[in-house]
């Protein structure tokens, strides 16, 4: 039989499941080397906490590692239904909120080590949290994807931690989550047909439509991002609105340091800006997470879905 200590929360909707003791042994070194070992050999631990029956197909996991520096707080490995990602806004804020309720960190600035680099986070006396993503940056602007038919799509490239295809759309109001993902599905599909890609090859795994804000949010835009295991973001996730600061930078619709709203899907809000960075932008996101659960997972030796239900039910 094994444990695993967790505290789940949710941040502006979207779960995050922060795990404190159990996760398997995954060596020393860069978070990005223990985020391949966990894929291997540690997957087993993927599965139980993200399958059915003791997770579902959008929470995303966060395994705390001891760090590589006395400097940092911590390290941090985000897991999904897919595998694992290079960084998680919505998770880190998450991450933050669950170290805060468990007393292991008090107001003021951390830093995480995640695989896809150092990121500062900021617990506010309000219980706000603020992190300094990895620096972001557009690849390719105007891309134009044949879709389905006569049908195309034109959007940018961009880098926020994960890799992100930003495209405008008339309105997000009136299509289903079911709809939305099925579009976004499309044009995934479409990117990997045609050979757009991130930097070095990378697959652009994270879709991102933007439409003008339709409630009382006073925010400046809303936005739909499909993530790469066939789940939607309900937070206005963090690294796809790190790669949104890139963009709005790199066409010079947003000033360094001023303010932009994103509101998501389910009409929750993150507030960013950014500074200037050597080959991008450095983004600030704020955002705020609540603690839904304090929980040990069991995973019974005697249990056949100890490991969880793979997809098609095995
Ligand atoms: O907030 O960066 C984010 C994120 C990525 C995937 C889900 N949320």
């Amino acid at each position: 039989m094994q444990k695993i200590a967790a505290i789940d929360t949710h941040t502006g909707g979207e779960p995050t499941r922060v795990v404190f003791a159990g996760c398997p042994d995954l060596g020393g070194g860069p978070m990005r080397e223990r985020a391949d070992r966990l894929q291997g050999r540690g997957d087993w631990f993927r599965q139980a906490l993200i399958r059915e029956p003791r997770g579902c197909d959008w929470i995303v996991g966060a395994a705390l590692q001891t760090p590589t520096s006395t400097e940092s707080t911590a390290g941090v490995i985000f897991f999904n239904n897919a595998g694992c990602l290079g960084m998680c806004g919505h998770g880190l804020i998450g991450v933050v909120e669950a170290m805060a309720y468990r007393a292991l960190i008090a107001q003021g600035t951390h830093r995480f080590e995640t695989p896809a680099g150092m990121v500062t986070a900021t617990l506010h006396d309000n219980r706000d949290v603020s992190f300094e993503n990895v620096e972001s940056y557009r690849l390719h602007k105007d891309v134009e994807v044949q879709l389905a038919g006569d049908e195309s799509i034109t959007g940018d490239v961009a880098y926020g931690g994960n890799w992100f295809f930003l495209a405008a759309v008339e309105s997000l109001a009136g299509a289903s989550t079911d709809e939305l993902s099925g579009r976004c599905r499309a044009i995934r599909e479409a990117l990997g047909a045609q050979h757009v890609c991130g930097a070095n090859g990378a697959e652009i795994d994270h879709i991102e439509l933007f439409a003008p804000p339709t409630n009382n949010n006073r925010a400046e835009s809303r936005n739909f991002v499909l993530c790469p295991g066939g789940q939607y973001d309900r937070s206005p996730c963090g690294t796809g609105t790190s790669a949104k600061l890139a963009c709005l930078a790199a066409d010079g619709r947003l000033a360094p340091g001023a303010r932009w709203r994103q509101e998501s899907i389910v009409g929750s809000v993150f507030e960013a800006t950014y500074a200037l960075s050597p080959n991008g932008v450095a983004p600030t996101i704020t955002g705020r997470a609540f603690v839904t659960g304090e929980v040990t997972f069991i995973l019974d030796d005697d249990d056949p879905f100890r490991f969880g239900i793979a997809a098609g039910g095995r």
